[in-house]
C-alpha cells in the first residue's frame, strides 16, 4: 500500500513548490487538491500534467470547505500566514505544513539543510559540489531555485536514493516544519531581512530557529562563529558544534571550539582531536570576496563532516563554479578583472559586495530606480573604490547619493557606453565591478540579460 493511499492532501499554491508537493503527494497515493488565488500562477502550466495523474487543480480561489477536510495541508513559502486562506483555515481549527516538512516524510537517506540571511545558496551548492568531487551521489535542492535544483519535493522522488540531500530552506519554509531533521544544520549568516513579511526581526529569527526545533544528540551544527546572532540562534539545541570564522587565528590562539578558519592567507579544517589541515589558499579560491571565504569555509567543514577526505575538498574547491551572476569572475579584457554582480539589485547586495572587496575596483551602479534610501552605498565607499560610473534610469539620483565622495562619471548613454566609461576610470589590474544596485528592466529584460552582456564584454566581444 502507498503511504498516502486513503489520504486526502491541500496543496496551497501552484508555484514550484506547489507543483512538486503535488506531484510527490500523488505518487505516494494521495488524493490530491491543489489551489492557487490566482488565475494564473507561476507554475500553471502544470496544472494539466498533475490532472492527468488525478489531481483536482483549481486556479482563482481556493475551496476552503475541501481545504479544511484535508488530511494534510500543504502550504507554498511565499504564501503569508495572514493570507486569508491561513486565516480561515486557523479560525476553523486546520493547521498546515510547509513543503519541505511535506517532502522530509519522503526523504530516504540523511539531510544537510542550509540557511541563513546571506550565503545560502553559495554554500549549498559548494557543499554538494564537494560532496560529489568526493564520490558521493547528492541530491540538491529546496530554496536554491529551479536554475540548481528542484524542491524539495522533487528531491524524494530521485531514484536511486542518492547518499546525501543538500536542501536550501529559508525561514518561510522552516516556519511550518513539524518533524523536519537535519543530521547537519548549517546557519551561514545571520540579519534582519524580509520585514515586508515579519512583523519583527525577532519574529524572522524565530523561524529561522526552527531549524533546531528536533535536535538531538546525534545532530551536528555548522556555525558561523562570527555571529553571535547565530550563536543565539543555537542556543542550548542539543547536538555537536562545529564553527567557522573567517578572522584570521594564530595558531596559539585557537579557541577549542573553532573547526575551520583562516591563517596565512590559507583555509585550514581542524576537526576535534585533529591536526588542522589546510584546504587551499584563500587566493585560489573560484569565488570572490571574503564572505565567500566563509562559504567554502562552512561548505568544506559541512563536506568534511559527511565524509569527503581533504585531497577530494580541495580539488572540489578548485573546480567549483561561481554562481552566475553573484561576484561572478567573468573576464579580464583590458587588463582588468571583471566582475559580474548583476544580481545585486537593491542596495544592500552592493553594499555587501562593496564590504567584501577590497579593491583596487571601479564600480558600476544604475539601472532602474526603485526608489530605494541610496545613502548607505555611499557609507560602503571605501578606500579601494578608486570610481564609480552611474548609469540608467537611477543615474542622476545615484549621482546625487553620492556627491564628491569619489571618482563619479554620470554616463548618458546605452550600457556600452557606460562600461567604457568604467574601463576609463580603471588601472590596469583593478576589479571592474558591475553590481549596480537597481534592478535592470530599464535597459534589459531581466538581470540575467545584463549580467550576460557584461560577461560578453568582458569576453572582448563587441
Ligand atoms: N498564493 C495563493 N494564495 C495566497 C497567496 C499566494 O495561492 O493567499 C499563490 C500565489 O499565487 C503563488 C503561490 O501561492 O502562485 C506562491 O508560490 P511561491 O511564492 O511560494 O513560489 P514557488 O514557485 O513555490 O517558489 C518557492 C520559493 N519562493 C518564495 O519563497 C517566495 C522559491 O524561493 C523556491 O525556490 C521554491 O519555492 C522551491 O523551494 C525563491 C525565493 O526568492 C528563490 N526565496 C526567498 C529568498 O531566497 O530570499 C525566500
Amino acid at each position: 500500500m502507498k503511504p498516502l493511499e486513503g489520504s486526502t492532501i491541500s496543496i496551497l499554491g501552484l508555484g514550484a513548490s506547489g507543483a512538486a508537493a503535488a506531484r510527490l503527494a500523488l505518487i505516494k497515493g494521495g488524493e490530491v487538491y491543489v489551489s492557487d488565488s490566482q488565475v494564473e500562477p507561476s507554475a500553471a502550466a502544470g496544472a494539466d500534467e498533475l490532472r492527468s495523474m488525478g489531481a483536482r487543480v483549481e486556479l482563482g480561489r481556493h475551496d476552503l470547505e475541501r481545504v479544511a477536510a484535508a488530511t494534510a495541508v500543504v502550504v507554498s513559502p511565499g504564501i503569508p500566514p495572514d493570507a486569508p486562506v491561513l486565516q480561515a483555515l486557523e479560525a476553523a481549527g486546520g493547521g498546515w505544513v510547509s513543503e519541505p516538512e511535506f517532502a522530509f516524510r519522503f526523504l530516504d537517506g540523511p539531510l544537510i539543510a542550509v540557511t541563513g540571511t546571506n550565503g545560502k545558496t553559495t554554500t549549498a551548492s559548494m557543499t554538494a559540489h564537494l560532496l560529489q568531487e568526493s564520490g558521493f551521489e547528492v541530491g540538491l535542492g529546496g530554496n536554491i531555485g529551479a536554475e540548481f535544483g528542484p524542491p524539495a519535493s522533487g528531491l524524494a522522488l530521485l531514484d536511486p536514493v542518492p547518499d546525501w540531500f543538500v536542501v536550501e530552506v529559508s525561514s518561510f519554509q522552516l516556519a511550518d516544519t513539524v518533524d523536519f531533521q537535519p543530521s547537519i544544520g548549517v546557519v551561514t549568516s545571520l540579519a534582519p531581512d524580509h520585514l515586508d513579511r515579519y512583523p519583527s526581526v525577532e519574529a524572522y529569527y524565530g523561524d529561522k530557529g526552527r531549524l533546531f526545533k528536533n535536535a538531538d544528540s546525534e545532530s551536528r551544527w555548522v556555525l558561523n562563529g562570527d555571529s553571535p546572532a547565530v550563536e543565539a540562534l543555537a542556543g542550548d539545541a542539543p547536538g555537536e558544534r562545529f564553527r567557522f570564522t573567517t578572522h584570521e587565528i594564530e595558531a596559539s590562539q585557537l579557541p577549542l571550539e573553532t573547526h575551520a578558519f583562516v591563517r596565512g592567507g590559507e583555509l585550514f579544517l581542524r576537526l576535534p582531536e585533529t591536526d588542522a589541515e589546510p584546504l587551499i589558499s584563500a587566493r585560489e579560491l573560484p569565488t570572490l570576496g571574503r564572505h565567500n571565504v566563509g562559504n567554502a569555509l562552512a561548505a568544506s567543514l559541512t563536506a568534511r563532516l559527511a565524509g569527503s577526505a581533504r585531497l577530494s575538498l580541495t580539488e572540489g574547491m578548485k573546480s567549483f563554479q561561481p554562481l552566475p551572476h553573484r561576484l561572478e569572475p567573468v573576464g579580464e579584457a583590458g587588463g582588468l578583472r571583471w566582475v559580474n554582480d548583476s544580481k545585486a539589485t537593491n542596495v544592500a547586495a552592493t553594499v555587501g559586495a562593496l564590504n567584501s572587496l577590497e579593491g583596487p575596483l571601479v564600480l558600476l551602479l544604475g539601472g532602474k530606480d526603485k526608489g530605494e534610501e541610496l545613502s548607505p552605498l555611499r557609507r560602503a565607499l571605501h578606500a579601494g573604490v578608486r570610481g564609480v560610473v552611474v548609469f540608467g534610469e537611477a543615474r542622476y539620483r545615484m549621482a546625487a547619493a553620492l556627491g564628491e565622495s569619489t571618482e563619479l562619471t554620470v554616463a548618458d548613454g546605452s550600457f556600452e557606453y557606460a562600461v567604457d566609461a568604467a574601463r576609463a576610470l580603471a588601472k590596469e589590474g583593478d576589479l571592474l565591478l558591475l553590481s549596480p544596485a537597481c534592478s535592470s528592466f530599464d535597459m534589459f529584460p531581466n538581470y540575467q540579460a545584463r549580467g550576460d552582456r557584461f560577461s560578453a564584454l568582458a569576453r572582448g566581444e563587441s
